[in-house]
């Protein structure tokens, strides 16, 4: 079985978090350190550490974040004016929890990624 993430534990709700979204595949939570007015995490129910190790298998669970994606933020209201998705990996990429993870982060101009 794969190693126990922070996570996992909070998408068996062994420890508390505001879930705003759960299915077989998926659970969205929010953010215990918001970055911005809507910043939810959306992550697979099974671990996968980085994007390192996702495999063909997983991409049931990584195609339907996207679809939980577009859902919440359509529900929080901020589809039209947009948003942004990140998935972090390893040290540069500034991963500190190896669970694959996406943020969502909107409610506010964002401005460029990469400036
Ligand atoms: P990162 O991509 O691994 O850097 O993001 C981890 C996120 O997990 C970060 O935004 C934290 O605020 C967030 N988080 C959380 O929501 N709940 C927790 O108990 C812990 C981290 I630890």
């Amino acid at each position: 079985m794969a190693e126990e993430t922070l996570f996992s534990k909070i998408v068996r709700r062994e420890i508390p978090a505001d879930i705003v979204y759960q299915d077989h595949l998926v659970t969205a939570f929010r953010d215990i350190a918001p970055k911005a007015p809507v910043h939810l995490l959306i992550v697979p129910n099974h671990v996968i550490p980085t994007v390192n190790d996702v495999k063909a298998s997983d991409e049931q669970a990584l195609g339907r974040m996207f679809t939980v994606a577009a859902k919440l933020a359509e529900e929080a209201g901020i589809a039209k004016d947009g948003y942004r998705l990140i998935v972090n990996c390893n040290e540069y990429g500034g991963q500190e929890v190896f669970h694959v993870h996406m943020h969502l982060l909107g409610g506010e101009p964002l401005g460029p990624m990469l400036s």
